[in-house]
């Protein structure tokens, strides 16, 4: 029979128990840290709370938040729990926005992490038979090592392809029947994009399930992926401060992720307020990590937005289950005043387009006034179609965007190809104000 549970023990354990196991790996979590980490100490005395006020689960409001100004300022060993001697790797961020953030593992840190993954291939139907091809990037991106050592885990044969060189990617995938593949949604779609321009279709590779994430994708472009490479596509979710990919994983229902809770535990906050919020209402995301040795994060802010949710799932997991991220706390321009999501920009090109298109936001100020451009990619067809239906389109999405966001944006439909293609991470918004 087909395994689908990498461990049914953990993936399947009643809530009462699994908050009872939460409890147990948090206060001696709180105490490590506390032993070990002058800075939590700080954070700790400052809000007068010492590991003897927390005896279980119910308790975890009372510690301090921890942020990524607070990685920051601990840059590079401030947050480090263990003895250097026993860290065996380190992994980081992009810091696209600031200093990096370097996050440290034990063994035993990596072996969970990866274990972790080895749960997201396995729910996504991954066994010892398939050929898995990471085209995640490799190196100090968590992606390539994390989805590698999860791949290794579950026995399939993996392919360390990193990212680029996309024509080779599909050589490699046709040549040795490849059979899942992860990466970014991004470049998921443009893999698709390019395998139809090479004369191919999906008929001609042997993929069956794609493991994407790492940035926020919508339910339309799981549906143009899944058709583009004739696979079931599933979403995974992570970040470098807890470990990589892996903290959640999408399983057959694909209806949002299952949170490894014995590694982390989830709450939703409100972003402003910090009140931790009930169960099935949208807000911040924070992570509290009960087992990881070198790098744990009490309470760490997300930043991410989403909702929490205990239904029932088809799959038989017991795991509580995210959305997708909606946005970012942070993430928000504001343009002219006005608060702008990228997500709210997608929302109308996909009405207007049917599935999302290939889009650039550009921020820029003349003099002491915003300038707001969305360039959006046209297709072949539309390219081919008279002006006249390209200038009604414009004019349709100028509208609805003055609709959603109360303010105007320059729309530039631009040529097929024209728009950057990521392999990694795709970068939507370019905020030229923040270089001044
Ligand atoms: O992106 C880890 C990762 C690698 C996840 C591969 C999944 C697959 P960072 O570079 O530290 O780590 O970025 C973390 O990316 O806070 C989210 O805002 C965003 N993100 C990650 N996964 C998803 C997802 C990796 N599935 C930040 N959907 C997070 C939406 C995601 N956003």
């Amino acid at each position: 029979m087909e395994k689908i549970y990498w461990n049914k023990e953990i993936e399947t354990m009643e809530h009462e128990d699994m908050k009872k196991l939460q409890s147990e790996r948090l206060v001696k979590q709180v105490r490590h840290v506390w032993d070990n980490v002058p800075y939590y100490r700080r954070l700790m005395e400052e809000k007068g709370v010492t590991p003897d006020d927390i005896k279980g689960i119910e308790d975890l409001h009372k510690l301090p938040f921890l942020s990524k100004a607070d990685l920051r300022e601990g840059y590079p060993y401030g947050l480090l729990a263990v003895p250097l001697s026993e860290c065996v790797r380190i992994q980081s961020t992009s810091g696209t926005t600031g200093k990096r953030v370097v996050a440290f593992y034990t063994q035993h840190d990596i072996d969970l992490w990866e274990d972790c993954c080895a749960r997201a291939i396995t729910a996504a139907g991954g066994t010892n038979e398939d050929v898995c091809q990471v085209c995640y990037g490799y190196g100090l991106f968590t992606g390539g090592p994390g989805l590698n050592g999860g791949s290794h885990k579950v026995g399939c044969l993996t392919l360390p392809m990193s990212s680029g060189n996309t024509e080779r990617q599909i050589q490699f995938m046709m040549d040795l029947k490849s059979t899942i593949l992860c990466c970014t949604p991004s470049y998921a779609a443009y893999i698709g994009e390019t395998l139809h321009e090479m004369g191919y279709t999906p008929d001609d590779i042997h993929l069956k399930a794609g493991i994407f994430g790492a940035e926020p994708w919508t339910e339309e472009m799981r549906q143009e992926i899944e058709r583009l490479l004739g696979i079931k596509a599933y979403d995974i979710y992570g970040l470098t401060e807890t470990s990589g990919p892996g903290v959640a994983f999408e399983c057959e229902a694909q209806t949002g992720m299952h949170i490894n809770e014995d590694n982390f535990i989830a709450e939703i906050i409100d972003p402003d307020t910090g009140e931790v919020l009930p169960e099935g209402s949208k807000g911040e995301l924070v992570f509290t990590s009960i087992t990881k040795e070198a790098f744990p994060l009490l309470r760490y802010r997300t930043r991410d937005i989403c909702v929490l949710t205990r239904e029932k799932c088809s799959c038989g997991r017991t795991l509580v289950k995210m959305t997708k991220p909606m946005g970012r706390s942070d993430d928000m321009l504001i343009i002219k005043g006005v608060n702008v999501f990228p997500s709210q920009i997608e929302t109308v090109l996909l009405k207007d387009f049917n599935a999302t298109p290939n889009y650039q936001i550009v921020v820029d100020r003349a003099g002491n006034v915003d300038t707001f451009e969305i360039k959006v990619e046209i297709s072949d067809e539309m390219f081919d179609d008279t002006i006249k239906s390209v200038e009604q389109l414009e004019k349709k999405l100028s509208a609805d965007i003055v609709q959603i966001l109360g303010i105007r944006a320059k729309i530039s439909l631009v040529e097929p190809k024209s728009i950057p293609r990521s392999e990694g991470k795709a970068v939507r918004v370019i905020d030229r104000r923040k270089l001044v």
